[in-house]
């Protein structure tokens, strides 16, 4: 069941892919028994106090698909998905893939705002949340986006009371007899492995989160290249800290390249060291990936209580720029070997590899997984840039995607008439021939690997009565890399807060990541000599402490 909006790989391409073994043509449910075959009684995930076997694991995932098409799901459907990290987000996610049922991954922090246009944009079938997170109703909120939807909507929660007329996840990933029979009714309703297998949000550029349509091929691919890079083995076990639902936590090699080969999975609720370091000591985690922002404060801690980390022997950085100082002492302070990722949900992926130099892995963002990776770097004329100059990244490949899931208009900007990603990031090539990032185009912020869309930040800000006009600002920050800022010219007469915007944020239920950090006033916005936002200028704003009633954020 092909879906409409998804923009493929041209014939001759994917014809290439598969002749040169790249994609196996492997639908990506097909893991879970060969995965079962041979790994049976290992154990597979562990949540907490439950721990599962491979074989535990695919006798629960198939029960939990087949109650899935009782519920009226089938092949070509898509449904929304906001879970963190535990043992039944794998379950969810691969017995969707069983039957050809594409979850779209919400993150945990989105909420009404970005989730109604999500279900709308994709038009769910259904949509699993957890009863409550973090102090979230987030079952109330699943209620009111699947009443707003035109056939009928199943609300599947975790955790807590259900209310009536939602069914509970973990009863229906209970397991029931009979598995052999189901696996063969199962196996039949395989999906096509060029169709898409599950749904990424990217950060964007513009507006609301746009969606990435993975396929099977693409993304069994992205898996084992990336674990075979990363050298994952059976004697892996991977701490998922950041949230799953991200491509990196996900499949870089992530919780589904450790599965692969037979490795354990561990779940962890949250990358604070506090809950990190006793689980990492608990399981003897090999590896684990996390974002520069958590890497540092993983650094104080290791400092601080020099908790037992013995067993880490890679710590995966990647979504944001690692600063150069925070790289060289990784490494030494953690004693494991550190690896850069520069990745994107959209597809290519870099890793500096495990055997570079020091000097390489803390100075690089790596280089790409295939030798079918093709990238360009071009200057502002669309020309490539000399040999080691910077210049933007434009790539293609076996597991980036041609364009993004039901996005036309936009895909006219984000991808050239023959097919390249223009990823807004700067970079050049070291003589080692990994990459640096060097910094970026695309007016988005990345706070602490969160992407922020500058002109979703504008636009609500505008929507606040006493704003007249608003711009956004990537703002530095010790901790986070970088954080928001936002210039308002007021309506004559009123005196807007950072606490009343960001109140206007909560109150139209936006993630929030995206609330403003640090509010300045001004009469008129910066503009250059074509009336566009001096971004430049603005920034200078930011310089100066605003002269304010107001007290500061704590
Ligand atoms: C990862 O994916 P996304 O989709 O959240 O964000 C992609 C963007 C990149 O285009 C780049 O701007 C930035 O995040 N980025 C980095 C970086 N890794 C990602 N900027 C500087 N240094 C890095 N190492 O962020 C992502 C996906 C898969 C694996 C790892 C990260």
């Amino acid at each position: 069941m092909m879906r409409t909006g998804v923009v493929g790989w041209p014939r001759e391409a994917a014809d290439r892919y598969v002749a040169s073994g790249l994609w196996r043509r492997r639908p990506l449910g097909s893991w879970v028994w060969d995965w079962a075959d041979r790994y049976g009684h290992r154990t597979a995930v562990v949540d907490g106090a439950i721990r599962l076997s491979y074989r535990e694991f695919a006798e629960r995932t198939d029960s939990l698909a087949e109650r899935l098409l009782g519920l009226g799901l089938k092949n070509g459907d898509n449904l929304l998905v906001q879970l963190p990290n535990c043992w039944e987000f794998l379950g969810l996610f691969l017995a969707c893939q069983r039957i050809g049922v594409a979850p779209l991954l919400a993150l945990p922090a989105h909420r009404e705002h970005e989730l109604a246009h999500l279900a709308d944009l994709a038009d769910v079938a259904a949509i699993v949340v957890p009863d409550t997170l973090r102090g979230f109703d987030h079952q109330s909120l699943a209620a009111r986006i699947a009443a707003e939807r035109r056939r009928s909507c199943p609300v599947l929660v975790l955790g807590g009371e259900p209310d009536p007329g939602h069914l509970d996840l973990s009863a229906m990933l209970s397991p029931v007899s009979g598995a052999a029979e189901r696996r063969s009714r199962l196996d039949a309703l395989a999906p096509e492995p060029e169709e898409v297998a599950f749904f990424l949000l990217s950060g964007g550029t513009t507006g609301l989160p746009k969606i990435i349509a993975r396929t099977h091929n693409d993304y069994e691919y992205n898996v084992r290249r990336s674990s075979e890079i990363c050298g994952f083995s059976p004697e892996t076990v991977y701490l998922a800290v950041l949230p799953v639902a991200h491509n990196f936590a996900l499949g870089c090699p992530g919780v589904l390249g450790a599965l692969s080969v037979g490795g354990r999975v561990v779940m962890c609720p949250s990358p604070r060291a506090a809950i990190a370091f006793p689980e990492l000591a608990r399981e003897r985690v090999t590896v684990t990936s996390v974002v520069p922002a958590v890497a540092r404060t993983w650094l104080g801690a290791a400092d601080a209580a020099g908790p037992d980390l013995e067993s880490l022997r890679v710590l995966q950085v990647g979504g944001s720029v690692l600063p150069a100082d925070l790289a060289q002492r990784l490494a030494p302070t953690l004693g494991c070997t550190l690896q850069q990722v520069f990745g994107m949900a959209e597809g290519l992926l870099n890793y500096t590899r495990l055997t570079d130099p020091p000097f390489v892995i803390s100075t690089t963002q790596g280089r790409p997984i295939s030798e079918a990776d093709e990238l360009l770097i071009v200057g502002p004329d669309g020309r490539p840039v000399e040999e080691g100059e910077t210049g933007e990244l434009l790539t293609r490949g076996p597991y980036t995607p041609r364009g993004y899931f039901r996005a036309p208009e936009h895909n006219v900007r984000a991808y050239t008439p023959d097919g390249w990603y223009r990823s807004g990031d700067l970079v050049r090539r070291h003589p080692s021939g990994n990459l640096v990032v060097e910094g970026r185009i695309k007016d988005q912020v990345n706070r602490g690997g969160e992407k922020i869309a500058i002109d979703e930040v504008e636009d609500l800000v505008r929507r606040v009565p006493e704003v007249a006009d608003a711009a956004a600002v990537a703002l530095p920050h010790p901790v986070l890399g970088e954080c928001v800022g936002v210039c308002v010219v007021p309506v004559p007469g009123s005196e807007p807060t950072l606490a009343r915007i960001r109140a206007h944020f909560e109150e139209r239920g936006v993630a929030a990541f995206k609330h403003p950090d640090e509010l300045r006033l001004a009469p008129t916005l910066p503009l250059t000599a074509v009336g566009k936002v001096d971004r430049k200028r603005l920034l200078d704003l930011f310089a100066v402490p605003q002269p304010t009633a107001e007290p500061p954020l704590g």
